[in-house]
């Protein structure tokens, strides 16, 4: 068989095929003739991982020598996806992969079935986070990003008679063979205990922390390559671990097994599980734990690393930069006081003037139950010193509040980091924002609404705080890898593959969109992509579905302000039609949902239930399931996302306007070819502009107007007064979707009817008769296809890249370091 003749980072093919029966070997300890498939799929992984440890150590001598300030993104959570058909993507082994996989007789699809996508984030954010790194890589900054090994990542989804249930994440159970252990780097981790004045000390400021129990935190790091850059940055991990003394070995000679391992299982708890359900006491303590065990293990990681070649503190700003992903790693502010106070004896004043100078913080959210407080009586006990901190912390921040605004009570408690009532609690945001020198939100809207409202005191106490920096995707997993079909058109468009680094140049795909050819093939693209997906749905529900409908997809998580809701009683809508009226001309859909809630949000749970009931109703008439089918594909995550997106006609980003902070779906599909129904929302308002108008699906209330109209608003007018609404509502209350059964989705109804938080039936005319604009346009086919290229074209702002970019410009003020090519 003809083999390709190059070189890369891989080296030649001979080279890799060399290293492969090695690592096979050596690595694994067995021979091409007995090698399983978990076999393969190791040996191939560190065989292409390899390939990046040169780079590694050629970053990390490049950093060293140039002594640069570093980014450290603080982050609770990480989506990273499969790593690899990434890494074989950045280190350019694709092509070696392919033909020696046939001559095994195995395929890449094969062993890829074993890289299990390391699930240590929720939703969102995490996925932001990993994109950010991405960048970052791809940019040549230097940067680390620190989060939380978990044991068990975010649960798997399944479902049973329809109804969610959640099964562990063993996502190491064969081994990460993307990770490196770096036992060398521990450290050791204080909980509870008592403080006592430092006796040396007159102001009092400084003090000494006595923790009763102790945990090590072990590091192990994945390499985060850059693309088409031979930066290759870390993300460091922390898992905890019980420190030495912790097994009783006295109580275990005595036949007390359990007690005698109590302390090793108590502390490894802390990194057991992502978010353990935080319903209960226990639970509130352990999610504080982590998060105190991650900022602790990772300043003193930055401390480290610092001093290799720094000396005293006066660098330590000017050198460090530690971007707070949302609250969760807020308590590093503290620490880091804490550390220079107490044990590197700074004096407070200097030690606040770095602490500031040196956090900056993100904020992902609108909502007021997702801002995050700590009850003061918790802290007191888990993080005694830390809470002292804060006391100090807010008394000086209150005396310069007064000094602004005196005699302005109100403005004090307003502000204040601790809340006194109902219950005595400390504020993580505004702890955030007193520690921070950069505040900023996520897209236009959000930053505007975080100002107005959520942080309103603190924009006017500082205004030049405040940034807005609009997120970004990475262009390499969600189009490229994704889509590898898309990318080819693009890159054969546009002459070569620059655009994978400069997004921008998309733009020039807008002179295609009146090409009667490339529309064809834009076409052919789009549909041999539903085919997969088709293939997917098939395999994972057993659902057959038309690749010809037109598919309609709302891929997030599930809550009631995305209102996956509205978009059923849109669903029940066209079945009510359709069975009214079984010859209506309808445009054939496939409404695909994905997402998980979350498993203490009943809720939630139950929607997800009825999504599975209407699903079920709709796939089984015989006359509906002919022009509509409903899938909720189980288990949505970052490699289901891949299948999805590139397959997406239709967009669903229909949160109530000013509750998304930003979205980042809403770029992906779009940079897809997919496009946007939504409202005037988080980033979907930044899409809308790019793309024009008229090449988007607007509806429904703006963020003014739900705010005004919640004031008076009573869900039952519309109910009343809109045959189709009430025809949908009635149809759950009916026991239609739940095989007679009135009482199951009573709730579902009553939530609807009773106060309906999200206005769902206030947008829900505007929004079905959208959805008919949306039917029409699908029947011209180059319009629609029209449409779609231009949402790809004109989507390039929304590269992760160029929000990089704008974090370095507004806040970071990094600079990229060149690391030696290959
Ligand atoms: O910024 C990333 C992502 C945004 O795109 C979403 O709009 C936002 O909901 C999400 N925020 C969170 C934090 N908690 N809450 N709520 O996940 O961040």
């Amino acid at each position: 068989r003809p083999r390709p003749k190059m070189r890369t980072v891989g080296g030649t093919l001979e080279a890799f095929e060399q290293d492969l029966i090695s690592n096979l070997y050596y690595q694994r300890g067995t021979t091409l003739e007995s090698a399983s498939g978990p076999d393969g799929y190791h040996t191939l992984a560190v065989t292409v991982r390899d390939r990046l440890v040169g780079r590694y150590a050629r970053t990390a001598a490049a950093h060293y020598q140039a002594n640069p300030r570093f980014v450290y993104y603080l982050s609770a959570e990480y989506l990273l996806g499969r790593q690899l058909r990434q890494n074989l993507l950045y280190t350019g082994t694709e092509q070696f992969v392919r033909p020696i996989a046939e001559d095994l007789g195995v395929s890449l699809e094969e062993l890829e079935a074993y890289d299990v996508e390391p699930g240590l984030g929720n939703g969102g954010l995490g996925r932001l986070a990993a994109c950010l790194l991405d960048s970052m890589a791809t940019l040549d900054i230097p940067a680390v990003g620190y989060g939380i090994r978990y044991e068990f990542g975010i649960f798997k989804q399944a479902f049973r008679d329809g109804a969610q249930v959640e099964r562990p994440d063993d996502w190491t159970f064969y081994g990460n063979p993307w990770e490196f252990p770096a036992p060398d780097d521990r450290q050791v981790v204080g909980f509870y205990g008592s403080t006592a004045p430092a006796l040396d000390d007159p102001s009092g400021l400084r003090r000494q922390w006595t923790p009763a129990e102790t945990v090590r935190g072990e590091p192990s790091h994945m390499l985060v390559p850059g693309y088409g850059t031979p930066t290759v940055n870390i993300i460091r991990l922390w898992q905890a671990r019980a420190s030495r003394e912790s097994f009783d070995l006295s109580r275990f000679g005595a036949g007390q097994y359990k007690e005698a391992v109590e302390d090793i299982v108590q502390a490894e708890n802390i990194s057991k599980v992502l978010y353990p359900d935080d319903s209960t006491e226990q639970g509130r303590e352990l999610r504080l734990k982590q998060q105190y065990f991650l900022v602790a293990c990772s300043l003193r990681d930055i401390i480290r690393r610092y001093r290799l070649r720094n000396t005293g503190w006066d660098a330590f700003p000017a050198k460090v930069v530690i971007q707070l992903n949302d609250t969760h790693p807020v308590m590093a502010i503290t620490e880091l006081m804490r550390l220079l106070v107490d044990e590197y004896r700074l004096d407070w004043d200097l030690a606040w003037s770095i602490t500031r100078r040196t956090f900056n913080y993100t904020c992902h959210t609108l909502l007021p139950e997702a801002l995050e407080t700590w009850s003061v009586e918790l802290l007191e006990r888990l993080l005694p010193r830390h809470m002292e901190i804060i006391y100090s912390i807010n008394h000086f921040f209150l005396q310069e509040v007064a000094a602004t605004y005196p005699g302005d009570l109100d403005k004090m408690r307003r502000l204040s980091i601790i809340q006194e009532y109902p219950e005595k609690r400390v504020r993580m945001a505004h702890l955030a924002v007193v520690g921070s020198t950069a505040v900023n939100g996520v897209a236009e809207l959000h930053t505007r609404l975080l100002a107005e409202t959520t942080l309103r005191d603190f924009a006017e106490l500082w205004p030049q705080k405040f940034h807005n920096v609009t997120n970004g995707v990475t262009p390499r997993r969600f189009v490229r890898l994704a889509n590898p079909r898309l990318s080819e058109l693009i890159t054969e468009r546009l002459g070569d593959e620059g655009w994978l680094t400069d997004l921008e140049r998309l733009d020039r795909l807008a002179g295609a969109a009146d090409d009667p050819a490339f529309l064809e093939r834009w076409r052919e693209v789009k549909r041999l992509n539903k085919v997969d997906l088709t293939h997917q749905v098939e395999r994972s529900t057993g659902v057959v579905v038309d690749p010809d409908a037109l598919c309609d997809v709302m891929i997030k998580r599930f809550h009631e302000y995305k209102r996956q809701h509205l978009k059923l009683l849109h669903v029940i809508t066209l079945f009510n039609r359709l069975r009214e009226m079984p010859e209506m001309d309808m445009v054939p859909r496939t409404v695909l949902f994905g997402g998980k809630a979350a498993p203490g949000y009943h809720a939630m749970k139950l929607l997800i239930r009825l999504v599975n009931a209407v699903a079920e109703t709709v796939n089984t008439d015989p006359v509906v399931s002919r022009h509509l089918k409903v899938v909720l594909l189980p288990d949505y995550n970052v490699s289901r996302a891949q299948v999805i997106i590139p397959a997406a006609d239709l967009s669903e980003q229909i949160s109530l306007a000013g509750k998304e902070a930003s979205g980042t779906g809403n770029m992906k599909l779009a940079l897809n070819g997919a496009v946007t129904i939504g409202t005037l929302d988080g980033a979907n308002i930044e899409i809308r502009d790019r793309v024009g108008a008229e090449n988007f699906f607007l509806f429904g209330l703006d963020a003014q107007q739900a705010v005004d109209l919640r004031r008076h608003y009573e869900p039952r007018a519309y109910y009343e007064r809109d045959p189709e609404l009430r025809a949908a509502v009635d149809a759950i209350a009916s026991g239609v979707f739940a095989k007679g059964d009135r009482s199951l989705f009573a709730p579902v109804v009553d939530a609807m009817l009773g106060r309906d938080e999200y206005l769902a039936l206030a947008d829900y005319r505007a929004y079905v008769e959208c959805q008919d604009a949306v039917a029409t346009a699908w029947r011209d086919r180059d319009r629609w296809t029209r449409m779609s290229v231009l949402n790809a074209a004109r989507t390039g702002f929304f590269s992760s890249d160029r929000t990089v970019r704008e974090y370095c410009d507004k806040i970071w003020r990094v600079d990229p370091v060149r690391v030696e090519p290959d």
